[in-house]
């Protein structure tokens, strides 16, 4: 159930902490573009103050800000129709997230599970920021009074979180601000596994590159990537139940499925029979087909990098003046003076 007492406005980000992966795309970019042009509320966010979390190479930072933002546009959002920036931008995130760190208690934040396999068994020396990052993702949605939120499964506990923050804030001070959002978790492209184990998700930092397509791959090298794809000898069941302990030929009908927007069930129909050296090449010529232009449009508009810039700066005026006035109501409920005019 969605909350209703606010209109639909969707938002979600992505961090540039590396190229896109084709699990960003299905997972997220493929779905903002749909709703956007169903016509919703859209706004979408490169969280650059989220990339930093982890040790970050500046220059590479701003070059995987401008990339991602490129790739957004490649793919199909519009600037004019979606309100697209980089969160540091807007200091309404970074403020609000800070409200919302004196609102999550420490045992929620522990539970997170991101945190713990990205800091791993060095938790000790994770930074306070990478503890504290659900509480920043709370502040991007709710500085807009976002309703839903569409992401790749690996978000959920994140956004269970956020609604978490947003019912206690409600609750500690008598109020129906925020509201409780809805997380749209929808699709066979929520979970796109790694191409070299099909039991992790794809990922953007993994150390091996053969385990990820990236948005910026050619497309010899998506072909050879999806060709060594770990798989197993046996052919592809005429039934979705035959791939339950074949967690890599499930990986790859589910991205089939995503890229040619059809339900793996379709696909496991359409190739039942038949083995990976037949499904492997239709999935590269699948991939190619609907990866190479954008992989095009985002070469292109990384040769205009100032035109780039200048989008996320007209992108960051429209969210600020959308996140501001609610900041300020915040600061209010909360009780912090505010006596300039
Ligand atoms: N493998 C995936 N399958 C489906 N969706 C995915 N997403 C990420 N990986 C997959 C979705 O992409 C959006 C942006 O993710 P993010 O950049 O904020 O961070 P992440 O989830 O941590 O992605 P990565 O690629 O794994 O980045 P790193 O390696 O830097 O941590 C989210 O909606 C996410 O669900």
């Amino acid at each position: 159930m969605s909350d209703t007492s606010f209109a639909p406005r969707i938002f979600s980000g992505i961090q540039p902490s590396g190229g896109l992966t084709l699990g960003n795309y299905l997972g997220a970019l493929k779905r903002f573009v749909q709703a956007q042009d169903a016509g919703t509320d859209t706004i979408y966010c490169m969280v650059d103050l989220h990339a930093i979390t982890v040790w970050q190479d500046p220059a590479k930072l701003r070059h995987a800000t401008r990339e991602l933002a490129a790739g957004f546009i490649a793919a199909g959002i519009d600037p004019a129709r979606s309100i697209l920036f980089n969160q540091s931008q807007v200091s309404a995130h970074a403020e609000l997230a800070w409200i919302f760190n004196c609102v999550a208690r420490m045992g929620w934040l522990k539970r997170m599970t991101q945190f713990k396999d990205k800091a791993g068994k060095n938790a000790e020396n994770a930074s306070v920021g990478l503890f504290a990052y659900p509480a920043l993702m709370a502040a991007d949605i709710l500085a807009y009074h976002a309703t839903h939120v569409p992401v790749g499964e690996d978000q959920k506990q994140h956004l269970e979180l956020t609604r978490d923050i947003a019912a206690k804030f409600n609750h500690d001070f008598g109020v129906e601000f925020f509201p409780i959002v809805e997380p749209v978790i929808e699709g066979a492209g929520t979970r796109v596994m790694s191409l070299r184990d099909g039991t992790k998700k794809m990922s953007k930092s993994d150390p091996s590159d053969m385990s990820r397509i990236n948005l910026t791959d050619d497309a010899d090298t998506i072909a050879q990537k999806l060709r060594k794809a770990r798989t197993d000898p046996e052919p592809l069941p005429d039934s979705l139940d035959g791939l339950a302990d074949r967690p890599e030929a499930r990986n790859l009908v589910n991205i089939y499925a995503a890229l040619a927007d059809m339900t793996p069930d379709a696909v496991v129909a359409q190739y039942a029979g038949q083995g990976f050296g037949t499904f492997k090449p239709a999935l590269a010529d699948l991939a190619v087909d609907k990866l190479a232009p954008i992989n095009a449009e985002m070469t292109r508009l990384m040769q205009d990098v100032t035109e780039i810039d200048r989008i996320l700066g007209e992108g960051a005026a429209r969210a600020n003046a959308i996140a501001q006035p609610i900041l300020d109501q915040c600061y209010d409920i909360v009780g912090l003076v505010r006596a300039r005019a």
